[in-house]
């Protein structure tokens, strides 16, 4: 089996499709990592789930009509592997310094350290939300909701395995170094934290985890599809073909919040009341405080994109390794030599909008083109609401709302954009981010529900169900 191939080699322990028989060394390196792996996953992957049949799919090769084959597997069992898309013999390097010249197959000395940096800060967040997600099984909703979260889990481990590979095929004993560090930093740990904030915060319940789906993951879409256009064409391909697993994630986040806003809706009716403490007595969750926990996710997710003006930015463009959201449909000259992008900042304790160069500011753009992608999410929420003749409408809090990382952290902003000092701040925050109080509440609603046809009071069931099955189909049989 060469790289040519499309399809992925089952019969192999590592199944992939990059020709590992073919590389001795390199399988032999990745063998000694997977006891490792199944260590970690058995211990802090979803508690007591190992022998459960979850009706999961599975990629068996990259093309359109292979990448989701569906079977029962007990996951410590699920046949993880490296799968990148095709190759492009062809490809050239899009954008930066290197425009125009043949995609890199190794990577280039030069750029070896900042390369790396990035593919271990992408391959941190994967186990990170694995170890975030741990105990949620024990809390499902639903059957359906339970098995959305096993596929979810399984392809988060196979989005490590992608990385690792690059770790161990071309970054030699240092790359061999940061995979074993992979596995132990742990999400939250005091000592050894996770990289980036969001993968540090608990994901106590589920309307947490569809928050994170919703916004999170698509962090992860964005960052995927900018290093999707690297020069160094093995990761590039890896991406790709990581995002289109990505879509599932965040189509159960947004519709998970549907069917939450959804109940919340008929409760409302069934109570006759907008009021959120009868609305919490009829067993649902309020929609004030739906729209606090769109405000703590929103504002953890656009914090991992960065600083607004950020000179590594600048040099992972210029240097070929990350580019712009689908960079190539981009009507510009690649370069960013003299372009300009008008920036939020904050100057002086005002909130100001200013051109900069376009080249310092790529993190910014990728958050702009981020906010503009989540607001659909909301947009279908707020048809939800709409239909049910509800007037309250959720909203995206101001992009510096509750940040720590760029030039807001350390000031405060409410979700409209005001900045407000340190004594308003602390007195209002309640209104704003979920409180303990609510952050109990919703704990209290979180009870397992599995039997078929059964679910959660607070949520509604799914329009439909899995691969053509009906959403009461047994997904999970447990023994
Ligand atoms: N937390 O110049 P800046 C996913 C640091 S999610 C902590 O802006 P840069 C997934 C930064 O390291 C996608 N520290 O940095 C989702 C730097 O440190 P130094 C994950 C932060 O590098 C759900 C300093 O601040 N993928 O896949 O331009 C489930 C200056 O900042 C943070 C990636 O992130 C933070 N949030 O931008 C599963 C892609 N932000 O140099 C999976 C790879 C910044 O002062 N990563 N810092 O020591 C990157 O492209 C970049 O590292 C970042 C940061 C965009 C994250």
């Amino acid at each position: 089996m060469t790289a040519e191939h499309s399809n992925i080699d089952y019969s192999e322990r590592i199944p992939n499709n990059v020709g590992l028989a073919g590389n001795r060394r390199l399988q032999r390196a990745l063998e000694s990592w997977q006891p490792n792996y199944i260590k970690w996953w058995q211990e802090l992957g979803p508690d007591r789930s190992s022998t459960f049949d979850v009706y999961l799919r599975t990629a068996t090769s990259v093309e359109r009509d292979g990448w989701a084959n569906f079977g029962f597997v007990k996951m410590p069992d699920y046949r993880w592997g490296i799968f990148l898309a095709k190759p492009d013999r062809d490809r050239k390097i899009q954008f930066g310094d290197h425009q125009g010249e043949p995609a890199w197959q190794d990577v280039p000395g030069e750029y070896r350290a900042p390369l790396r940096r990035l593919i271990v800060t992408q391959g941190d967040t994967e186990p990170a939300s694995v170890e975030q997600q741990r105990h949620l099984g024990l809390t499902c909703p639903s059957n359906y909701d339970l098995r959305n979260l096993f596929q979810i889990n399984v392809e988060e481990g196979r989005h490590l395995w992608a990385m690792v590979y690059l770790l161990h095929a071309y970054f030699g004993r240092d790359g061999r170094e940061e995979a074993e560090m992979l596995l132990e930093r742990h999400s939250g740990d005091a000592d050894k934290p996770r990289i980036l904030g969001a993968f540090n915060e608990p994901t106590p319940d589920w309307l947490s985890y569809y928050m994170f789906t919703y916004f999170t993951d698509r962090d992860g879409k964005y960052q995927l599809a900018a290093l999707a256009e690297s020069g160094f064409d093995p990761l590039a391909r890896t991406c790709q073909f990581m995002l289109t697993e990505e879509a599932h994630h965040m189509f159960v986040g947004e519709t998970g919040i549907m069917r939450v806003a959804q109940r919340t809706c008929e409760v409302m009716k069934e109570v006759q009341s907008e009021d959120p403490k009868t609305v919490r007595e009829g067993g649902a969750i309020d929609l004030a405080t739906i729209q606090k926990y769109i405000d703590l996710h929103f504002s953890v997710s656009v914090d991992l994109f960065g600083q607004e003006i950020s000179t590594n930015a600048a040099t992972y463009f210029n240097s070929g390794l990350k580019g712009r959201y689908l960079e190539s449909r981009i009507d510009d000259d690649h370069r960013l030599t003299d372009s300009l992008w008008p920036v939020n900042l904050v100057q002086d304790g005002r909130i100001i909008q200013e051109d900069r160069p376009a080249l310092s500011a790529v993190n910014e753009r990728l958050r702009d083109d981020y906010i503009v992608d989540s607001q659909r999410g909301v947009d279908r929420w707020n048809g939800v609401l709409d239909s049910h003749g509800v007037d309250f409408r959720f909203k995206l809090p101001h992009r510096f709302f509750n940040r720590h990382i760029g030039t807001s952290a350390g000031i405060h902003v409410t979700p409209e954009g005001a900045v407000i000092p340190e004594a308003e701040w602390s007195a209002r925050r309640g209104d704003w981010l979920p409180t303990t109080e609510d952050q109990a509440f919703v704990g209290s609603l979180m009870n397992r529900v599995t039997e078929q046809g059964k679910i959660s009071a607070w949520i509604a069931p799914p329009v439909r169900g899995i691969n053509g099955k009906p959403w009461d189909y047994e997904y999970v049989r447990f023994n």
